[in-house]
């Protein structure tokens, strides 16, 4: 079947928030949908909207070449998908379940031992956005299938292959999920600072906020610039950890007199009083990166 000219035939396994977003997304491009869900009512919007009910796993999975997953995790994905493996044979299976690059890799070799194509995914969006320009989703594993299906995947969001190793795109996922979630507690840590004293949050967050965590991104190209360059000669930094550190110590100090739990950001303060006296101390932050790497065995 030519993907371009005839929307291929989708099975979408697991009907949460995100998977209904992505039936839903299908479903509107044309795609004849089937889907499935342990709670069966979730389905029920969908086939309202034409999707076709599977009432069983191996009836969903035999629906259509190209098997879609997104569940909670991956012991979900096993228990459901495991009593169907046989009928995933000569079919496709893109996981899009979030899990660690192992799992991606393990059940990749358990879709290859049941004759199926198999593609991992990570989902940078979140449900609103799939099928909008902004939605990203990454992709490893096989390129063959990623070519073979990359016009029904750029239904979801711009697709962006990054490798054969099926645990790439995990690994990538959640390197950017502690990005989001670090920028997240350091936000958390400066709302509650100001909120202790009386102050529009919403104005904070709105014109200082937000417009402090845009600029600190130019740091971003000199963090992954210091990484893996320990033994060089970097530049004179123009914030070395020794005055980081103290910073680190006031807004401590500052959290207790203001009574706000300093548990979400104190942890910086033993990463940057290990770079302090190192050799290549003058790097910044950017020694930061190479020093949480734990030595390989
Ligand atoms: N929602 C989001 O913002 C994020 C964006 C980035 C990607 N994630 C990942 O997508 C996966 C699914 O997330 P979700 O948002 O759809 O999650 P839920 O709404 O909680 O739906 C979970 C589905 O898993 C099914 N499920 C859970 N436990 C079981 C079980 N023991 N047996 C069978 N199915 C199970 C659940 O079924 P039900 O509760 O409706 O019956 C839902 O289908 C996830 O990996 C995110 O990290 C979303």
């Amino acid at each position: 079947m030519n993907e371009h000219e005839t929307p291929v035939p989708v099975t979408v396994i697991g009907l949460g928030a995100m998977g209904k977003a992505l039936a839903a997304t299908f479903l509107a491009a044309g795609h004849p949908t089937t889907v499935w869900n342990r709670s069966q009512s979730k389905a029920d919007s969908l086939v309202a909207g034409g999707a076709m009910r599977a009432a069983t796993i191996i009836e969903a999975v035999t629906a259509s070449p190209l098997v879609v997953a997104c569940l909670l995790d991956y012991p979900v994905l096993h228990e459901i998908l495991d009593p169907a493996g046989d009928a995933l044979a000569g079919r496709t299976l893109m996981n899009l379940t979030n899990g660690t690059p192992d799992q991606a890799r393990e059940t990749a070799v358990w879709a290859a031992q049941r004759g199926a194509g198999y593609l991992d995914g990570g989902i940078m969006a979140v449900p609103p956005m799939i099928g909008q320009p902004e939605a990203r989703v990454l992709y490893s594993g096989s390129r063959h299938v990623f070519d073979q299906y990359e016009h029904t995947l750029n239904r979801l969001s711009a697709a962006m292959y990054v490798g054969a190793d099926p645990g790439l795109a995990s690994l990538y996922d959640l390197a950017l999920l502690s990005a989001m979630y670090g920028q997240f507690a350091g936000a958390s840590h400066a709302l509650a600072l100001v909120g202790t004293e009386k102050a529009d949050l919403t104005e904070f967050a709105a014109s200082l906020l937000a417009p402090w965590l845009t600029a600190t991104t130019v740091a971003l190209p000199l963090l992954a610039q210091g990484n893996g360059t320990s033994t060089q000669a970097v530049e004179e930094s123009v914030s070395p950890p020794d005055m980081q550190a103290v910073a680190i110590a006031n807004i401590v100090t500052a959290s207790n007199a203001q009574n706000v739990d300093k548990a979400l950001l104190s942890h910086l303060a033993i990463p940057l009083r290990d770079l302090i006296g190192q050799s290549a101390h003058d790097r910044d932050l950017a020694g930061m990166v190479d020093l949480i790497k734990k030595p390989t065995e």
